[in-house]
């Protein structure tokens, strides 16, 4: 357990919501002199909230698991611990964003050198400057802070990108894309692939007796039921309106067929919530079912032929699977 700012007893600053001025921060100070940290952690802690931690190994476990946005290391520790820290820092999945200011002896100055090898991203020299310790902090934090956003910005439009924004399914875009990448790595592992297409029977006159607003609350609930019935590998999209398709790796048709008639029957079981649960209605789906059948066919020859599928399960009577 690392010692908090509230032990050497000092008051932790408010953490501001929005902030770009690098105050607020979390900082874990890994330094072994008690004098030395006490000095820094109150000069510190006028703007930030810090936990001190003299123990390299300790600090590693806590900046792993404290979710800091600056660790400001000692390169004065023995041996080289220091360094190694910065190190196994920079290794971690955890701490690999993490800002790290070292310090250090003008004597220890070479292990400065080296830390910027490694990754540290600034340095101060003993003694230490009060000014410049708040200033250096503040931009590694501010900095950080930047990067995170721009990441998580980042993440979003990919997110964005690949996924149906009514159902939270991945869009046909994305289906298309990685369908080619499955049915290669299928024909090259000498493994089975299913691909069914899904289409709610009468969809349209939901709409139309109900509005369309229940006709989105029928498609986000089958997309949760979806969800339900089919495996983390399974690759389910919405690919039209009321069409959806479901990839199955490693599944042959037989096993495909139990699961779309298991799908099947867990909508026409149970009557779809409506108007914020104010009415129950009835929905059913026919399913057109196929396999991939050779090595290197065309996906497009596979989307087809589950498409012919599913126009004989409409023309047949509709609440049923056909392969
Ligand atoms: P079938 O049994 O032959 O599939 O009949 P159907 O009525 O389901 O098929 P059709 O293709 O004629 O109608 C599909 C309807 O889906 C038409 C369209 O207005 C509606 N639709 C498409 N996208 C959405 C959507 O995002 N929300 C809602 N509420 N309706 C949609
Ligand atoms: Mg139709
Ligand atoms: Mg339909
Ligand atoms: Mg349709």
């Amino acid at each position: 357990r690392a010692i908090t700012s509230l032990e050497i007893g000092m008051q932790a600053p408010e953490r501001s919501a929005v902030s770009d001025t690098g105050k607020g921060g979390r900082i874990l100070l890994v330094d072994d002199r008690q004098s030395s940290y006490e000095r820094l952690a109150t000069i510190l802690a006028a703007e930030h909230t810090i936990d001190v931690e003299p123990n390299p190994t300790e600090a590693l476990f806590h900046a792993a698991e404290g979710n800091y946005d600056l660790l400001i290391v000692s390169l004065d520790l023995n041996n080289f611990d220091g360094l190694r820290l910065c190190s196994q820092a920079r290794s971690l999945e955890r701490t690999r964003h993490v800002p790290i200011l070292a310090i250090a002896d003008p004597e220890n100055a070479t292990r400065l050198l080296r830390g910027l090898e490694i990754g540290v991203n600034d340095y101060l020299l003993r003694p230490i400057d009060k000014t410049e310790l708040l200033a250096r902090a503040r931009t590694q934090i501010r900095r950080r802070r930047y990067t995170d956003h721009l990441r998580d910005n980042v993440q979003n439009s990919i997110e964005m990108a690949i996924t149906d924004a009514l159902t939270g399914l991945h869009n046909r875009r994305y289906m298309e894309s990685h369908l080619a990448t499955l049915a290669e790595q299928a024909a090259t592992r000498g493994k089975p692939l299913a691909l069914m297409i899904l289409d709610i029977d009468f969809f349209k006159s939901i709409n139309d007796n109900y509005g369309h607003d229940a006709g989105d609350d029928v498609l986000r609930e089958f997309a949760v039921r979806v969800r339900k019935s089919i495996r983390g590998i399974d690759l389910a999209c919405r690919y039209g309106g009321e069409e959806f398709v479901i990839v199955m790796p490693e599944t042959d048709l037989h096993v495909a067929g139990m699961v779309a008639e298991r799908l099947r029957r867990s909508i026409a079981g149970e009557p779809f919530a409506i108007h914020k649960g104010a009415k129950r209605i009835e929905v059913t789906i026919s399913i057109g079912l196929t396999t991939l059948e050779r090595k290197g066919e065309a996906v497009a020859d596979v989307l087809k032929r589950a498409d012919t599928a599913l126009y004989r399960a409409k023309h047949d009577g509709r609440n049923r699977v056909v392969s």
